[in-house]
């Protein structure tokens, strides 16, 4: 297959950049995305991403900016916040965080002082980087506190590894933090924020919800909204969203003022208002009913992908998914398979996934014991309860046969068979 992107066309000055456009679309769209924080934007999304409002400094908020000759800059990203707070039903939004991890410093520089609790999810049992990783620089500003999963049950009725919530509060109530952080990026129930709310009204802190992963399904309906209960909610846009890759901050209108400072000056310079206007692209898009379709159906194949896996012979963290992800403990496929060799194998198979830890996981963070598959993109590109059984397959397949080169091969070959089926980037083709 030799698509012509049009994107790469623009770039005939450059021959190797524009081949590498080339390949990597290639690769999109003949090797299975299931990484679980990925999507595909639409072509409008890529358009914007890709205009001339990356030329312009915008350093400030529209109608107060410390650069001449935004009078254009100012609607589009006034048009990219009113969209936001109509999609969420937010008072205050904030489109200018380049990313989600710079989203979540900015809130915590607006609500605390260096120094001050913050009570979040532990990074190996699902948890952020920025919700307080040694590795972070999160940590070395404010003190976290961690809370982590409910053990692992045999009972398949009621399995375990869900947030702990006698821990959460009872950590609350010890550690009396400022700050309590809900949502994840390796969590595969429903969080809902009434649970943290009675918490952090107990103990007189703040509430964050960080829903990066899940904001495609709370604006689509398929999960509750953090909005109206938690203080801030932040996320990223290219997730769930299916927007550009960045990040936002929603919040009370009375925090407005110092979300909107954390961020600028605060954080950031200049906005990149060319992702701004991404970003607005896909909140209209998001407020089609045919995305909440799109949503149910994203929950509706990681069930499907579950059942299939478990199939398969994988166990499942938390017994199964609500959302968009299924963490994998590679443990009772194979005691010898490790995350890091799970990943490899899959790429030379055509399927895209990463390595996760899994709780209590007894190999390190760059090996793990785990994988993380998210049904995001896929159903994007079309493929429903039917395809996810194929996928759950080929994922068991590749991993039995890793030994077996010809197999690999075969598992390839009947990946992009699959794929050519349902190419999210058809429409590239038939655009000049
Ligand atoms: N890197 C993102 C993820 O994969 O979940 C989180 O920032």
């Amino acid at each position: 297959m030799t698509p012509s992107s049009p994107l790469s066309r623009w770039l005939v000055s450059d021959p190797e950049i524009s081949r590498l456009l080339d390949e990597e679309l290639v690769r999109q769209r003949t090797t299975l995305q299931l990484i679980a924080s990925e999507n595909f934007a639409s072509t409008a999304v890529l358009a914007a991403t890709g205009s001339v409002l990356t030329n312009k400094y915008a350093e400030g908020y529209p109608g107060r900016r410390y650069y001449g000759g935004n009078q254009v800059i100012d609607e589009v990203e006034d048009l990219a916040r009113d969209r936001l707070k109509a999609l969420f039903g937010a008072e205050h939004a904030n489109v200018q965080p380049h990313s989600g991890a710079n989203a979540n410093v900015a809130a915590y520089q607006a609500l605390l002082e260096p120094g001050d609790t913050i009570l979040a999810m532990r990074l190996d049992q699902g948890g952020h980087l920025t919700h307080g990783s040694p590795a972070s620089i999160t940590s070395k500003i404010w003190r976290f506190v961690s809370y982590g999963l409910t053990p692992a049950s045999d009972d398949p009725s009621a399995p375990g590894e869900i947030i702990d919530f006698d821990q959460v509060r009872d950590l609350a109530l010890a550690e009396r933090p400022k700050l309590i952080v809900a949502g994840a990026t390796a969590y595969s129930r429903i969080i809902d924020a009434k649970d943290f709310r009675s918490i952090a009204d107990e103990v007189g802190a703040y509430l964050m919800f960080d829903c990066a992963h899940t904001a495609g399904l709370i604006a689509g309906g398929a999960h509750p909204s953090p909005v109206g209960i938690a203080d801030v909610v932040t996320f990223t846009t290219h997730k769930t969203l299916r927007g550009p890759r960045g990040g936002a901050i929603l919040s009370t209108q009375d925090l407005a003022k110092k979300i909107d400072s954390a961020i600028f000056p605060g954080l950031q310079g200049g906005p990149l208002e060319h992702v701004i206007a991404a970003k607005a692209v896909a909140f209209k898009e998001a407020q089609a009913p045919s995305f909440s379709v799109y949503a149910h159906k994203v929950v509706e194949n990681a069930a499907a992908l579950a059942v299939a896996l478990k199939v398969e012979g994988f166990r499942l963290v938390s017994g199964g998914t609500d959302n968009h992800l299924v963490l994998a403990d590679l443990q009772a496929f194979d005691a010898d398979l490790t995350g890091k060799e799970a990943q490899e194998v899959m790429d030379r198979g055509g399927i895209t996934a990463n390595r996760n830890t899994v709780p209590d996981d007894p190999r390190s963070p760059f090996v793990t014991s785990g994988l993380r598959f998210g049904t995001a993109a896929e159903t994007t590109a079309g493929m429903g309860p039917d395809q996810m059984a194929q996928v759950a397959s080929l994922i068991g397949r590749v991993l039995r046969e890793r030994g077996d080169e010809v197999a690999v091969k075969t598992v390839r070959d009947d990946v992009a068979a699959l794929c050519a089926q349902f190419d999210p980037y058809a429409a590239l083709d038939e655009q000049g």
